[in-house]
């Protein structure tokens, strides 16, 4: 029996990463570096700075600016990114995750966010469903990002469950390797990708019983 369930935010909950697109796209324009959505890709799930590191790299520009100009320029692309939040709501909840929420509520299973995304307290409560988490993993008191998988041990623990009796939903790779090296069951959810390694492999979360779920 499994007793607590643990979620990505972006690509899972709801799908910020078109957002998170737009403003690296504005500010690697701004520095003279042309990214595409296959590039995207790259950054899910992947820490603010780490994601400019990449960006840089990508235009090798990885040594052009000092630590206290990327701290600004990651605060310009957070500031852009959270303007465009600005209209989120309850309607941009990815399909059946308000239903899950509710169903795993119902069978007492508490759930965790394990999200890379400092403004995923923000984003939850804009979606109205901030109080079906009994925890939201500070990403600020993590020694190593996703796929270690210190995020989810800590969220699984948050919530009062040993991981191995836990279950972490995922939409990337790093994630899922993350999840597994918990010792977590592992979902992934993606259209586009093959998570390798994930324990089950979803399209959306409308395919998924709590139920079920549970009963593994
Ligand atoms: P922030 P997840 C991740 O969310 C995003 O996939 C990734 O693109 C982003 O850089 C990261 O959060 C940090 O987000 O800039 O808001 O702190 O998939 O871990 O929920
Ligand atoms: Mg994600």
């Amino acid at each position: 029996m499994k007793k607590g369930f643990v979620f990505d935010l972006d690509g899972v909950i709801t799908d910020t990463a078109k957002f998170h697109y737009i403003a690296w796209k504005n500010l690697a324009k701004h520095l003279g570096i042309t990214i595409d959505e296959v590039f995207n890709e790259s950054l899910k799930g992947i820490s603010r700075m780490d994601s400019l590191d990449k960006i840089l790299a990508h235009g090798h520009k990885e040594n052009e600016y000092t630590l206290a100009e990327k701290e600004a320029l990651a605060k310009n692309k957070n500031d852009d990114y959270v303007k465009l939040l600005a209209d989120l709501s309850a309607d941009d909840l990815l399909p059946g995750v308000r239903d899950f929420l509710v169903d795993a509520k119902a069978h007492n299973i508490p759930c965790a966010i394990a999200s890379a995304s400092k403004n995923a307290p923000m984003i939850l409560e804009k979606l109205g469903v901030l109080d079906y988490f009994g925890h939201i993993v500070d990403p600020e008191t993590l020694m190593k990002g996703k796929p270690d998988p210190e995020i989810f041990v800590k969220a699984a623990q948050s919530i009062g469950v040993a991981p191995k009796d836990a279950i972490g939903f995922e939409d990337a790779q790093a994630g899922i390797e993350g999840i597994k090296a918990a010792g977590m069951y592992a979902v992934g959810i993606s259209t586009t990708e093959k998570l390798t390694g994930a324990d089950l492999q979803v399209t959306s979360m409308t395919e998924l019983s709590v139920e079920q779920l549970i009963s593994i």
